[in-house]
């Protein structure tokens, strides 16, 4: 795992690459994270499209909530956006509508196409998958692709170009990006996403089943949360967790009540008590026999990441504040 400062410097060499690389191609497949696809675009890409071919595809499919992911779909066509949804990596369904639809690019020869997205989305999966064989190396966690490579897949052109962050992380969205392993633990540790899940699925019904079939029951999560954050521009700026999010299926009310912070005192004592159960559940414990809510917490969310608790989205569309965000 490369250290916060080495990570923010080959953050900044990729972005300059990828703008660099974007003068040279005919279209982009923009890759972000189907259980939260607005926050896990990235920011800088929508501004250096230029008018090409812009397809998305939204990975980790498989780990969302389907009908919370067809509402995205729904909503990404009404922005002019191709949307593709990849269910797992190697997506066969995916693999060929997304390969006929590049053979058909607009493009002066063949077609030259870069994967973009932020680090750990899923891009050299989905480069390997669409090369029918394995040509770029993947991995578990962020920053895996550091140089460029253009694969041949006969009727275009790909490149593969390393994850690049957004330049801001306040508040919700480095805990959103963490929740999805999409930022490493120095910037998002454990505890304070595992607070930021309960604050935001909480209130979700299957989420708390899952939750009772680890053998935690109480306290009461927050069942009907009267308000959650409307998604925009300004979502990275809220103090950390000020996100207020019923989880999907469940309408919107407007804005969140002042001092509703999912981190916040309520939030972080929701936690350490679900925690405290997850650490006894499972034996783990410290050496006076106290619960260990730190690694509660760390087994908590890569349970949320691997889809071991159920398909849950972080994001729905009508969270969005208004018409025309984030397109
Ligand atoms: N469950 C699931 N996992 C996926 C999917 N797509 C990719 N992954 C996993 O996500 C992880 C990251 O994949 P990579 O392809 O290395 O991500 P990347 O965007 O190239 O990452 P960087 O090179 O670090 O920017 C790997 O462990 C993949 O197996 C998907 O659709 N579903
Ligand atoms: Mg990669």
């Amino acid at each position: 795992m490369a250290e916060g400062g080495a990570l923010k410097g080959h953050m900044a060499r990729a972005l300059r690459q990828v703008r660099r690389y974007l003068e040279a191609v005919d279209a982009v497949v923009e890759v972000a994270d189907a259980r939260a696809p607005f926050t896990s675009r990235s920011p800088q890409l929508a501004a250096l499209m230029e008018g090409r071919l812009h397809l998305l595809v939204l990975s980790r499919g498989d780990l969302a909530d389907p009908a919370t992911t067809r509402a995205w779909v729904d909503w990404f066509s009404s922005q002019g956006i191709e949307p593709y949804v990849g269910e797992g990596p190697g997506d066969a369904r995916l693999v060929s509508r997304l390969r006929r639809r590049l053979a058909r690019a607009p493009a002066a020869f063949k077609p030259r196409v870069l994967v973009a997205g932020l680090p750990n989305v899923g891009k050299s999966t989905l480069l390997n998958s669409l090369a029918g064989r394995r040509r770029a190396r993947v991995g578990a966690q962020p920053g895996v692709t550091r140089g460029k490579q253009w694969v041949d897949l006969g009727s275009f052109w790909l490149m593969d170009t390393p994850g690049v962050l957004p330049p801001h992380l306040g508040g919700t969205r480095r805990l959103v990006l963490g929740a999805l392993g999409l930022v490493g633990p120095e910037l998002a540790g454990p505890e304070e996403i595992a607070a930021f899940l309960l604050k935001r699925l909480g209130g979700a019904p299957a989420f708390r089943q899952a939750l009772g079939r680890w053998g935690v029951e109480g306290p009461r999560l927050p069942a009907g949360v009267p308000g959650q954050e409307p998604l925009g521009p300004g979502q990275g700026g809220e103090p950390p967790g000020a996100a207020h999010g019923p989880g999907p299926g469940q309408p919107a009310a407007g804005r969140p009540p002042a001092g509703g912070g999912a981190a916040g005192a309520d939030g972080r004592a929701l936690a350490q008590v679900v925690l405290e159960q997850v650490a006894r559940q499972r034996g783990l414990l410290g050496p006076g026999g106290q619960p260990d809510i730190h690694r509660a917490a760390a087994v908590l969310v890569a349970a949320f990441r691997a889809g071991e608790l159920g398909r849950f989205s972080l994001e729905h569309p009508r969270m969005l504040a208004g018409p025309g965000q984030g397109a």
